[in-house]
């Protein structure tokens, strides 16, 4: 079922803070034992419910957030190797327009030629745009996250999917339903503007009462500060990021210890334990919460 999170005063705020800080840096001290522990725990989950194959993981937020590089990132650490799902097919990531499709990302257990997945599947959508008529409609949320979006549907930020269309999914299976809304934003950002809170807040209000749990993942935390940019060892050091981390959390309602910092892999052709330490602690912490989710229901 939903989470429901009462942020209530300021000292509460600040004793969570320091409780959760103190826990994810023991974490991050430790975080290359705990990598792959996490990793395999990753790459071996499976859902305990016969109806449900895979976990659905739906990624929203800002355009330009990290959303395709999170999903190009979990790839690259399951893979071992740097790859770009979320970015394939397409022309050129400058071209964009294939972030306009909705569509299901799975990850292959092994090369081209594998035919078995992991458990886990993505689904990447067009950002949230400041306005009526531009990015991504928050009801096509909503009717991704009741499993009512097929694969290859195009967005229209003017009007969103309805009943009588094809890609309308009259009868969705329990696979086809989101398990976990994930809230992508950029530690490297300005403060959210007001319209796309705005459609940030409905989009949550409604997973809320679908019961479907949140997180937060925040991006570019190798940009937003000196002391992350250096070493991605410092990222529960960094006052800046602990201020970035609270302003989302009490922006969008998701409590701080439902927030992780991470650094998708952008630049970089080879992998790296720091980056993939974060991803894999994000990774582990949505299959918990989602298990918790849906074994009650
Ligand atoms: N340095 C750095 N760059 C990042 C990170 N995450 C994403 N980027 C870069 O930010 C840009 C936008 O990333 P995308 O993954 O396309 O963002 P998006 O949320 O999918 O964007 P839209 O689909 O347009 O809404 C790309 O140039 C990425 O390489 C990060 O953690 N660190
Ligand atoms: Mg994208």
């Amino acid at each position: 079922m939903g989470l429901i999170f009462v942020l209530s005063g300021s000292w509460f705020i600040d004793v969570e803070i320091n409780k959760v800080y103190c826990n994810l840096k023991s974490n991050v001290i430790s975080s290359n034992r705990n990598k792959e522990v996490d990793l395999q725990y990753v790459r071996e989950y499976q859902t305990k419910r016969d109806d449900i194959k895979h976990l659905r993981i739906l990624l929203y937020g800002p355009v330009g957030a990290g959303k395709s590089s999170f999903i190009n990132s979990v790839s690259s650490i399951l893979l071992g190797r740097i790859s770009n799902p979320a970015w394939a097919n397409n022309s050129a990531e400058s071209d964009k327009s294939y972030t306009k499709k909705y569509e299901t990302h799975k990850i292959r257990k092994g090369e081209e030629n594998s035919q078995t997945y992991y458990h886990l599947v993505f689904n990447d959508i067009m950002g949230l745009e400041e306005g009526s008529g531009s990015g991504v409609h928050p009801d096509d949320i909503k009717l991704a996250m009741k499993g009512h979006v097929k694969d290859g549907y195009t967005f229209n930020p003017v009007s969103p999917l309805s009943i009588d269309k094809s890609d309308y999914n009259p009868e969705p299976s329990a696979d086809d339903k989101v398990h976990v809304l994930v809230c992508v934003h950029s530690a490297n950002s300005a403060e959210i503007k007001a319209s796309v809170l705005q459609k940030m807040k409905d989009i949550r209000e409604a997973a809320t009462q679908l019961g479907i749990p949140q997180i937060a993942i925040m991006t570019k935390i190798d940009e937003a500060c000196g002391e992350t940019e250096e070493d991605l060892k410092n990222v529960y050091k960094s006052k800046h990021l602990k201020k970035k981390m609270r302003d989302l959390s009490a922006a969008v309602g998701i409590p701080m210890n439902c927030i992780f910092p991470v650094k998708n892999y952008s630049e970089e052709n080879v992998i790296n334990d720091d980056v993939d330490s974060l991803i894999l602690n994000a990774l582990r912490c949505m299959i918990n919460f989602v298990n918790d989710s849906i074994n009650k229901t």
